[in-house]
């Protein structure tokens, strides 16, 4: 009985979110595939991470962190969890294994962005001025991202910005110091905002910094270490994006 209502109940479901996608820091939702409905695909062609026994297609999903997916059979219910995405190639259609499903990660960020608590963050690797990677960010209805914690700026730094070279251990090498953040004080001098003209509050300087060197340093850069320098805006560096997960 309890069989036959939870697949009704999964047949009647397109897609869901995992449970606490935020609170888990979980990057992924699920989308069923119903072009593999009631098919197994053929052992040589897939590798499974493990098989789970005895969950709801919810506690399958919530299992399913670092997989590409699962598929799930309401009756049995057993999930054998996808090391990878499957294609037509995995499965041999003229073989029916009535009741199995495919279910699908899908980054809730999409494709070149990465989630981190509420936001997703992209990183391009392109040289741009200041106000042009301003710019870009609201293109992509994203802002230049806004770092407010220690724990922001260190998922970044570990997550986003490109391995150091080695050349950066030293902390005094600025030529590491290549990626636009969002803050600036051009409106006023000593005033660092972010482009939303909220204030910086949380701020990661390098020793004796930020100095406007030559009067000339108005937008802040990040390096590659995590620390911040101001620099001159006309300079072109890499970019991080940021924006909300459901804006
Ligand atoms: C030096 C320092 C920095 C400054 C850069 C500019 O390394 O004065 O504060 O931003 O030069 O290249
Ligand atoms: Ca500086």
């Amino acid at each position: 009985m309890l069989g036959v209502f939870s697949k009704r109940f999964a047949v009647f479901m397109t897609f869901f979110f995992i449970r606490d996608i935020i609170s888990l820091n979980v990057n992924l939702h699920f989308k069923r595939n119903e072009t593999f409905k009631d098919l197994l695909p053929s052992t040589a062609y897939v590798s499974y991470i493990e098989t789970k026994n005895d969950l709801s297609v919810f506690e399958c999903a919530g299992s399913c962190v670092y997989c590409a997916g699962f598929l799930y059979h309401s009756e049995l219910r057993t999930c054998p969890l996808l090391e990878t995405l499957l294609n037509e190639t995995s499965f041999n259609s003229s073989h029916r294994d009535v009741g199995w499903e495919l279910y699908e990660s899908v980054n809730v960020c999409g494709l070149g962005w990465h989630l981190y608590k509420t936001h997703c963050y992209k990183y391009l690797d392109l040289k741009a001025t200041w106000a042009e990677a301003k710019e870009h960010c609201y293109k992509t209805e994203a802002y230049l991202v806004q770092i407010e914690s220690r724990e922001e700026n260190e998922w970044i730094k570990e997550n986003l910005l490109p391995a150091d070279p080695e050349l950066c251990y030293d902390s005094t090498t600025y030529s590491c110091c290549d990626t636009w953040i969002g803050a600036s004080d051009q409106v006023k001098e000593e005033v660092f905002q972010w482009t939303n003209k909220e204030n910086v509050v949380f701020t990661n300087w390098k020793p004796y910094e930020p100095n406007d060197a030559n009067g000339n340093e108005d937008c802040v850069s990040l390096c590659r270490d995590g620390q911040w320098n101001d620099n001159i805006c006309n300079k072109t560096f890499n970019i991080i994006c940021e924006r909300y997960v459901f804006g």
